[in-house]
């Protein structure tokens, strides 16, 4: 039975392929036994967790690092480019569930829903009308990477009757128009999301200046990297008004994150939740799982990550 390195915990029904299939060692098993480490041909993680860079390098038999997650920039890419290690994950079964909470968080920001659930619950209702919000319908919005989920959330959005706009490296010659800097998208944009890559390339493209260029009417959707927003220059934009409200459900420093977000009311979050339903997480899994079997089969897996 081939060793596998298993880093986070996945749904019973693929947690039960794994064991019959492979012999499954954890990082203490391996802290315990540094015997193990020979054997070990393949690494099976989660994009929200680190792939530790001197776990690799006493892996001398290693070939793959296998993650459930379209994210891999917890994963020292760099040095498997180096060992010919392949990476790969789990694309396209996520588009969907990640689309649907980034619309839904969009559409409770604009109209305040947890707010308004909090009144009726509060029993202010009785009282007095609960205040009016803001509509999609005719709103200009921005997106900030245009890949798989991006389109995904595009195609979804068009049916709000909103204007569609986007950033990204390249002008893919889409329907939607394209624009090469990104403080001029937030400009003229009343809704800006975030949907790209995480990663030192992205780090901070969501700074002070593009917050500002957003204005205070405008809105941030992040569904992709805490690491893309300038989190300390958002904090201060959300206290001092500089933007109208965020959405969020990815931080710095998960799940720790920064309790100045706890007192604001222009701000909704939710705990990572894109890709969170057991459907997508079952199929996450076992792609994830059937990269493994395919690299065992034929050195290669079904759904690698390209080299830079
Ligand atoms: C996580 C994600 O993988 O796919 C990604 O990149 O961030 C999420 O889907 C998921 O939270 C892992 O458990």
């Amino acid at each position: 039975m081939k060793r596998v390195l298993q880093i986070g915990d996945f749904p019973p029904e693929v947690q039960d392929q794994l064991d019959a299939e492979f012999r499954c060692v954890s990082v203490d098993d391996l802290e315990r036994d540094p015997g193990l480490a020979d054997g070990i041909h393949a690494i099976v993680t989660r994009s929200n967790l680190v792939v530790p860079e001197d776990v690799v390098e006493r892996l001398p038999a290693l070939g793959i690092i296998s993650t459930c997650g379209v994210g891999y920039d917890l994963i020292p890419r760099a040095l498997a480019a180096r060992r010919g290690i392949v990476v790969a994950n789990t694309p396209d079964v996520l588009n969907a569930a990640v689309a649907e909470l980034c619309i839904g968080s969009l559409l409770a920001l604009l109209r305040r829903l947890p707010q308004a659930d909090r009144y009726v619950r509060a029993g202010q209702w009785q009282s007095a009308h609960f205040p009016l919000a803001t509509s999609l319908a005719g709103k200009r919005v921005g997106i900030v990477g245009m890949g798989r989920i991006g389109k995904e959330i595009a195609r979804r959005l068009e049916t709000f009757g909103v204007a569609l706009s986007y950033h990204g490296r390249t002008d893919q010659k889409l329907a939607w128009r394209y624009e090469a800097d990104l403080a001029t998208l937030a400009r003229d944009a009343d809704i800006l999301i975030v949907v790209a890559p995480g990663g030192a390339g992205t780090k901070h493209l969501v700074d002070a200046r593009v917050l500002a260029a957003l204005g205070p009417r405008g809105y941030l959707v992040n569904v992709a990297r805490g690491s893309l927003v300038d989190e300390q220059a958002l904090l201060a934009a959300l206290e001092q008004r500089t933007i109208a409200g965020a959405a969020l459900d990815v931080f710095d420093n998960e799940p720790d994150i920064d309790p100045r977000f706890f007192a604001l009311d222009n701000v909704m979050l939710t705990p990572h939740l894109g890709s969170a339903t057991h459907e997508t997480r079952a199929a996450m899994a076992q792609l994830m799982l059937d990269n493994v079997r395919a690299y065992f089969r034929s050195g290669r897996a079904l759904t690698p990550v390209e080299p830079d």
